[in-house]
């Protein structure tokens, strides 16, 4: 296979070309090696929920048709995809509780952690809607209790979880009715887990009901309560610049990657990278500094708060370590190859895992305990320091590709970028929405998959949007992707928006591509959505908006669950590959079709990046036209229309914020285009 398919990033392929002359094994590689992958498992047809089996049913044959205990093919898709949901639930609250207990460690007070509350503000809001008493107490104190209250809501067993009130009354009616509203985040996991296993639920569609309570667990349970207590312990991300790229690495510096998802640990590591005598240490080994970089979702934490510049996504974690210029990578959870050990021992590179539920055979295990912070970031950078000592420079190869980029959206900053100081909120997106400016707003989150050439889906899809007029929120490795490509500096909006979209962005400074963070950050988008509704103007549920949601390079269980909770919370959603379903006509009917008489919401399952493009343009429209909103002021990049245009003039101002990081500039009446004759 050639290298162009395995990645459109030139630097991808570079270090690739490498590995193929050294015979190292990558990802692609085993994945070559395994083919012709299992058709029944592609399908989504095997079953090995018992030890009678592994049965296999033969959907569009003429062989089995039922397992030796009678499931058919629509039950045995719905309980696997039920799995992989739980699984994908479970990871990222499992993330969510871990931060709540680094919380409460901060609310102790007196540990030598170092961790604190660096944002009073959100502390405080969330206090007041979890109702925590905040009259004559302390900081610590109420950190204190939030945080418990926070870890109760994992083990609730009655009620509806209590950051289930933001989403708008229609949709939490929706849920009502369908009986989905989730109770505790771990009783709807195990719930699922329970009706999953062998002679429980046998209704597909019943399962897959379930799937979506416990999905929805996550979305407005564990991931939005991670998002909340980090923003509380890290400090709410604001609009910065960085870099993207394997480029990032530096030749004369310790490089040290953080790779996984919890960012306590590497919060602390930015921290020591800064640390006077650390960096006197790495002077001493010949280090001219220490260069925290990332990969995956903690990239995009440190990146979001803290500037950090960014390594790669999913697909570049071996090719980082086949430079030969990382010192040390430090992981913790979710989404790290296992293989990680076997790369890094090409070079002189060490691979520290920290997790205490995640080992890797050949990787140095140091267990991250919240109270003992410091003192292990301490150690972990000593550990790089000393690696990078026996680095050979001469088998270091670092590819120059490295793009700038703009990254800290969210959904309490968005007002304030684009609105400006005058007219601050989700107004002036509104109303370019609804003017026919801006066609609507499509979130494209989630992995990369050696199923398509890293980062084509992604780079396509979201060229296609933006070119189209609609504004792209990011999250996960698919912002990363963006970011490698160019698309998150406001300067992308003069190269690749559509007309009606480069003018707000340029009005407002911002890029057509929003950087909102990480995976659990995908409960930002979420809030943006509920704020718009909030707003008024372009519909009264989340499933009345010209939104839609897009995973293109999906690759992991949570994708999917993020996947379902978007379609729950009333948001089309274009899944591709197409996940494991195929082999049940009922399972593909109700999430591409049924379900949407239910949340408003649906599932596009391709694997042609061109019909998801079409069917969310598609979808956008189709919700435009329901909520009688002016036709779109250009077509073909022509003005349409240059009364309404008139009528709609944008007279922003570029905030601040943006106007220190070089973004954007106001713009006039005088700048709306005529029609082409
Ligand atoms: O949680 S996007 S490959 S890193 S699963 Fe993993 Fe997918 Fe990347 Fe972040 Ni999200």
């Amino acid at each position: 296979m050639d290298v162009k398919d395995r990645s459109i990033d030139p630097a991808a392929q570079l270090v690739l070309l490498d590995a193929r002359r050294r015979g190292v094994a990558t990802a692609w590689d085993r994945f070559q090696a395994l083919q012709p992958l299992c058709g029944f498992g592609e399908l989504g047809v095997c079953c090995d929920c018992c030890y009678m089996g592994p049965c296999r049913i033969d959907p569009f044959g003429d062989g089995a048709q039922v397992g030796v205990c009678g499931a058919n093919a629509d039950l045995i898709v719905a309980r696997n995809l039920a799995r992989a949901v739980a699984s994908g639930a479970a990871a990222h609250s499992d993330h969510g509780r871990e931060v709540v207990g680094v919380l409460r460690e901060a609310g102790n007070g007196g540990s030598a952690s170092g961790y604190g509350v660096a944002n009073e503000t959100k502390l405080l809001a969330l206090a007041s809607e979890w109702g925590v008493a905040q009259s004559g107490r302390s900081v610590r104190e109420i950190a204190g209790d939030l945080a418990r209250l926070m870890a109760a809501e994992f083990g609730r067993q009655e009620g509806t979880l209590t950051p289930l009130l933001r989403a708008p009354q229609g949709q939490r009616a929706r849920w009502t009715a369908l009986g989905i509203s989730p109770r505790g985040i771990d009783r709807e996991i195990v719930d699922l887990l329970h009706r999953s296993h062998h002679g429980v639920e046998s209704e597909p569609i019943a399962l897959l009901r379930a799937a979506m309570r416990a999905a929805l667990a996550d979305g407005w349970g564990g991931s939005m309560i991670a998002t909340d207590v980090q923003d509380v312990l890290f400090g709410g991300p604001q609009a910065i610049r960085s870099r993207a790229n394997l480029g990032v690495l530096e030749e004369r510096q310790v490089n040290l990657l953080v790779h996984g998802h919890e960012p306590a640990l590497s919060e602390m590591l930015v921290h020591a990278s800064r640390d006077g005598e650390l960096l006197a240490l790495a002077r001493q080994a010949g280090a001219e500094g220490i260069n925290i970089a990332g990969i995956c979702c903690t990239a995009n934490e440190v990146l979001m708060r803290q500037g950090m510049p960014v390594a790669g996504n999913y697909l570049h974690q071996e090719l980082a370590l086949l430079t030969g210029a990382v010192d040390l990578m430090v992981v913790d959870v979710q989404c790290v190859m296992p293989s990680l050990p076997t790369i890094a021992a090409c070079h002189h590179t060490r691979v520290v895992t920290t997790s205490a539920k995640a080992h890797i055979s050949g990787a140095e295990s140091i267990e991250f305990e919240p109270h003992r912070a410091r003192e292990i970031a301490a150690d972990i950078v000593k550990r790089a320091v000393e690696a990078f000592a026996r680095r050979d420079p001469s088998r270091v190869r670092i590819p120059r590709e490295q793009s700038d980029l703009v990254a800290g959206f969210t959904n309490e900053n968005l007002p304030h970028y684009l609105g400006g100081r005058f007219r601050s909120g989700y107004r002036p997106l509104i109303d370019a929405i609804a003017a026919g400016r801006v066609r609507g707003a499509v979130g494209v989150v989630g992995c990369n998959t050696v199923k398509v050439t890293q980062d084509r889906h992604h780079i396509a899809l979201v060229r296609r949007l933006i070119a189209e007029d609609v504004l792209v929120v990011q999250t996960g490795c698919s912002a990363i992707a963006s970011a490698k490509a160019g698309l998150l500096r406001p300067e992308a909006a003069l190269e690749h928006a559509g007309p009606g979209l480069r003018e707000v962005c340029e009005a407002v400074g911002i890029p057509p591509v929003l950087h909102l963070g990480s995976c659990v950050d995908n409960s930002r988008i979420l809030s943006v959505c509920v704020a718009m509704v909030a707003e008024g103007g372009i519909g009264t549920d989340l499933s009345e908006l010209p939104i839609a949601a897009a995973a293109p390079e999906a690759m992991s269980e949570k994708a999917i669950t993020i996947g379902l909770y978007a379609v729950a919370s009333g948001i089309f959603t274009a899944f591709l590959p197409v996940p494991r379903v195929a082999g049940s006509r009922v399972v593909r009917e109700y999430l591409e079709g049924g379900v949407e008489q239910e949340t408003g919401g649906r599932f596009l399952f391709t694997d042609d990046v061109e019909e998801a493009v079409q069917g969310i343009l598609a979808h956008l429209d189709r919700k435009r036209l329901a909520l009688k909103l002016a036709p779109m002021l250009y077509q073909n990049g022509v003005l349409v229309d240059a009364g309404a245009a008139a009528r709609t003039l944008l007279e922003y101002e570029t905030p601040r914020g943006l106007e220190s990081l070089g973004c954007g500039k106001a713009q006039s009446k005088s700048q709306a285009r005529a029609p082409k004759d």
